[in-house]
């Protein structure tokens, strides 16, 4: 999500860091290119403009320039002022005793219908009972769509084939969730390509006759400036109550996210994340911050892990890293918790100093690696993966490698990247928060050398290999890398 955005924001703050003290030169120089950042990131240049004068007044505050860390202090101020960009947001759908209406209008294709769905699921999963609405009138599969999604979210769609009024569907279907003891009613109004004044004047009527909790606009995330100018169109129609913002998980350049709030003063409530219908996250200034500035959103990643991962599991995990233990099955055991959250780069881009790590995987196959590390630790004894250092002889390592399908070069690899990850794993574990989030950020500051974060600190044991052997290593894992593409190829 929003990488390039990430990119720019966090190599503009970088050229500030390191420098000791700032000058008011290189202060502005630095925020000159977070401008540059907001801007090629499609953030509008009204909003930009008032951003860049808010941070610029706080840094070149007497007390920032003459302070010990002045750029950790601009990262802390252009963090403060994202949230409150977007921010605050009032999570809550307003449910009220009897039955609650929310409308969701948007235009053509911004992803209504799927977000009715999503929203019905996340209702029903809070122990109340929505009934969908199909009230688009207007395209003629639009009812089937809203009866395909709700059979497959096993809830109820009202609807009325051949109706031609709008709002007398809703009044029905509010009566009708009376009558069955639905106690949320999700409208899914049409949409039109562009704003005309049909379309709103027919949406103004549904909100007046059926006057609707809340109004929910939902906007395509991808089409940036677009989403913004028509949020704020809607809102003069409507006064939403907030708004949706889809298809995050493309490659939307983030200047919808951060705009909208500051245009419409209607801010987002909920985001959607990919077409399947559990793809709904609410929507935290604080935690999209924090992502956009690349330090991760751990908290999004934890409330996923929490739904995903067996909670028993979880606690007994962090229990065993506060005591400072982390084994090759713990590893083993996390990398199978991790792939039930979903592909590895999305998950990586939520690990706090991982964001930079995404864009450099490129297409490597991630997935196919973790399978091998699991085969790998699987054809392990139990008494090797409390303790790897004893995997140094060559008959252990060639039993290991060949119960895994690898070579046995690969064990050793294994062997040491686990190493390294552990004593940073131990690290973290024993750090109270604070400490925790600064340690954090320190290997952040090393992400220019990402496999800089996996070695582990030097502590004059480690053998140098001399440049040839270093080229017959490079050699022997490309050769490995093509041998892996043919077999995958192969085996497709
Ligand atoms: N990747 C991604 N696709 C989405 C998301 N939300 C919706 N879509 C897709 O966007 C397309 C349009 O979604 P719909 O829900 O039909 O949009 P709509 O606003 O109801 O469209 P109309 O009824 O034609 O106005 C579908 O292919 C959805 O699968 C999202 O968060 N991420
Ligand atoms: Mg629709």
């Amino acid at each position: 999500m929003f990488d390039s955005l990430q990119a720019g924001l966090t190599s503009a703050l970088k050229t500030l860091r390191g420098k000791g003290k700032l000058s008011e030169s290189n202060m502005r120089e630095g925020l000159g290119l977070v401008q540059k950042a907001l801007l090629e990131a499609d953030v509008s240049f009204s909003v930009v403009k008032d951003f860049i004068g808010r941070v610029s007044e706080k840094a070149l505050g007497e007390k920032v320039l003459s302070a010990l860390d002045p750029s950790q202090q601009v990262v802390g101020i252009v963090h403060q002022e994202l949230i409150d960009l977007m921010g605050p947001v009032d999570h809550s759908l307003h449910l009220q005793p009897g039955v609650t209406v929310l409308m969701l209008c948007g235009l053509q294709g911004s992803g209504k219908t799927t977000t009715c769905g999503k929203l019905g699921r996340l209702i029903n999963e809070r122990g109340r009972k929505p009934l969908l609405v199909a009230a688009d009138l207007q395209r003629p599969a639009a009812i089937e769509q809203l009866h395909v999604i709700g059979g497959q979210l096993g809830l109820e769609v009202y609807s009325e084939p051949g109706a031609k009024d709008p709002v007398a569907v809703c009044q029905n279907a509010v009566k009708h969730a009376r009558q069955v003891g639905a106690n949320v009613v999700l409208l899914d109004t049409a949409g039109r390509l562009h704003i005309d004044d049909e379309l709103m004047e027919q949406l103004k009527q549904i909100d007046r006759r059926v006057s609707p909790e809340q109004v929910y606009l939902v906007v395509d995330g991808m089409t940036g400036q677009d989403a913004v100018n028509s949020a704020k169109a809607f809102n003069e129609a409507l006064e939403l109550d907030g708004v949706i913002m889809t298809k995050l998980d493309g490659d939307a350049r983030g200047g919808a996210v951060l705009s909208v709030k500051q245009v419409t003063g209607v801010p987002i409530k909920f985001i959607g994340t990919g077409e399947h219908l559990d793809a709904l996250q609410e929507f935290h200034p604080e935690r999209m911050a924090q992502r956009i500035l690349g330090m991760g959103d751990i908290l999004t990643l934890v409330e996923q892990a929490q739904q995903k991962f067996d909670s028993d599991e979880m606690a007994k995990q962090e229990e065993r890293l506060r005591k400072g233990e982390f084994t090759l099955d713990d590893f083993r055991k996390q990398l199978g918790m991790t792939k039930k959250l979903g592909p590895m780069n999305k998950i990586m881009g939520m690990i706090p100093g991982m964001g930079g790590l995404t864009e450099m995987m490129g297409d490597m196959d991630a997935e196919g690696d973790m399978k091998r590390l699991e085969g790998i630790i699987d054809s392990m004894t139990p008494a090797e993966r409390r303790n790897p250092s004893k995997i140094v002889d060559q008959s252990r390592r060639r039993r290991i490698a060949a119960g895994a399908g690898v070579e046995p070069h690969e064990v050793n690899e294994l062997v040491k990247q686990f190493d390294g990850m552990a004593s940073i794993m131990k690290e973290l574990g024993s750090l109270g928060m604070r400490d925790r989030v600064r340690k954090v950020q320190e290997l952040q500051r090393g992400l220019a050398n990402p496999n800089a974060q996996l070695q582990k600190p030097k502590l004059g044991t480690g053998k140098r290999l001399s440049s040839e052997e270093r080229a017959k290593l490079r050699k022997q894992r490309e050769k490995d890398l093509r041998r892996r593409k043919r077999e995958a190829k192969k085996s497709q």
